[in-house]
């Protein structure tokens, strides 16, 4: 994006003082975002604004009246908790025509909020420390999203962790190869053909009522919850693109499958890549802590399935998109997809590898659920 397609379209927002400077934030694989600089009077402002991208989200309006309504909800359930609002929910930005989000004459389109300063998002989750809160970040969304009306939200990217049909999707990819990259894949392909019916377990919970559908987050890197620089607590939740019923086991697993491998998502050495289990454990405490009593056994005792679903969906993901000539994620190389699905293979082969320390795991944790509703 040039500087000055984003000079002409900042006096389309209600942003307060005088135009300082403007940053890009890396770490983002589908928007693109940027760092605001205001001078208002003697206060510098700063906020954050995105370019969405919409490839990906077909229809940016109702992207936006979810994140409006989600944002909202979180505001008024946390007032009822009498805590405070301040620096824990995004606040959008309005533009003078009073929308939450501007299209440009290009149609491009273009949102901002508040940043939120004095926080981190980690993309390396350093300690188990950081890793809990982490849990508790997405926990306590969770919590306060419980009585959210599930059916005021848009599906913002239809069955986007239906992993059966994702399946479907790639083999529909295999057969038209269309960036001619299948050839160089067999090994992967067969790893995911292998994983058919494992990937789609938690689909199959859902519609046949083992498990509930919730409101979930769906998109739960670390990177996508602010700790506080100075106290280390989760404080906000961000990127609610894909706020959307879900399971819980969504959110758990894909927070695990980010923030809990040994190394970055797109680690080259594969050797380098493996679950950290302490940091795992750090999660699921966090985690569990705060959705305090609401998880059902049935979820509880699922929390593993969650970890292995969503890896090897993330790996489907990557695969297909480099057999697909990465028309979705941003990439920094040719291989940067085929690297990532492959980076995302290695780590599920550990899981596989820990699958009973995990079950065990969560055993504890059920026993501790049970003994809790036996008073
Ligand atoms: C994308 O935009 P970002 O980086 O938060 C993607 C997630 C993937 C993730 C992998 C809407 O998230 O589903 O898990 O990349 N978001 C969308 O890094 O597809
Ligand atoms: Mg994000």
């Amino acid at each position: 994006m040039t500087y000055n397609t984003i000079r002409n379209v900042l006096p389309h927002f209600c942003f307060k003082g005088k135009y300082k400077g403007v940053q890009e934030l890396t770490s983002g694989n589908v928007n693109n975002t940027y760092v605001l600089e205001y001078q208002d009077g003697p206060v510098t402002r700063l906020y954050t604004l995105q370019h969405i991208n919409t490839y990906v989200f077909k229809n940016p309006h109702e992207v936006m009246s979810n994140i409006f309504a989600v944002t909202s909800h979180l505001r008024e359930a946390m007032a009822r908790n009498n805590e405070d609002a301040n620096r824990r929910v995004l606040e959008l930005i309005k533009t003078k025509e009073g929308k939450n989000l501007y299209e440009d004459d290009d149609g491009d389109i273009w949102r901002a909020y508040t940043y939120i300063s004095d926080a981190s998002a980690l993309d390396i989750v350093r300690t188990p420390q950081e890793m809990e809160e982490v849990g508790r970040g997405f926990g306590q969304f969770q919590k306060l999203l419980y009585d959210f009306p599930a059916q005021e939200l848009y599906p913002s990217i239809p069955n986007f962790h239906h992993t059966t049909k994702r399946f479907y999707t790639f083999v529909h990819a295999l057969d038209r190869d269309k960036a001619g990259r299948v050839r160089e894949v067999e090994d992967e392909i067969e790893f995911m053909f292998d994983r058919r019916r494992m990937m789609g377990e938690i689909v199959r919970m859902l519609d046949n009522g083992h498990i509930p559908y919730r409101v979930t987050h769906n998109d739960t890197k670390s990177n996508n919850v602010l700790l506080d620089n100075a106290s280390g607590k989760a404080i906000c939740v961000i990127d609610l693109d894909t706020v959307m019923p879900g399971s819980s086991l969504y959110d758990y697993g894909d927070a695990i499958r980010f923030g809990a491998s040994t190394a970055a998502e797109d680690e080259p050495d594969v050797s380098r890549i493996a679950l950290d289990m302490d940091k795992t454990k750090a999660f699921t405490r966090g985690f569990i802590e705060e959705t305090n009593g609401f998880l059902t056994k049935e979820e509880l005792s699922h929390l593993p399935l969650g970890i292995k679903v969503l890896t090897c969906e993330l790996a489907m993901r990557f695969l297909t998109d480099y057999i697909d000539g990465d028309v979705y994620f941003k990439v920094n190389s040719p291989e940067h997809n085929l690297v990532r699905a492959r980076a995302q293979i290695a780590l599920l082969k550990d899981i596989e590898r820990r699958e009973q320390d995990l079950q065990a795991m969560t055993e504890r944790y059920i026993a501790r659920a049970s003994a809790a509703i036996k008073g």
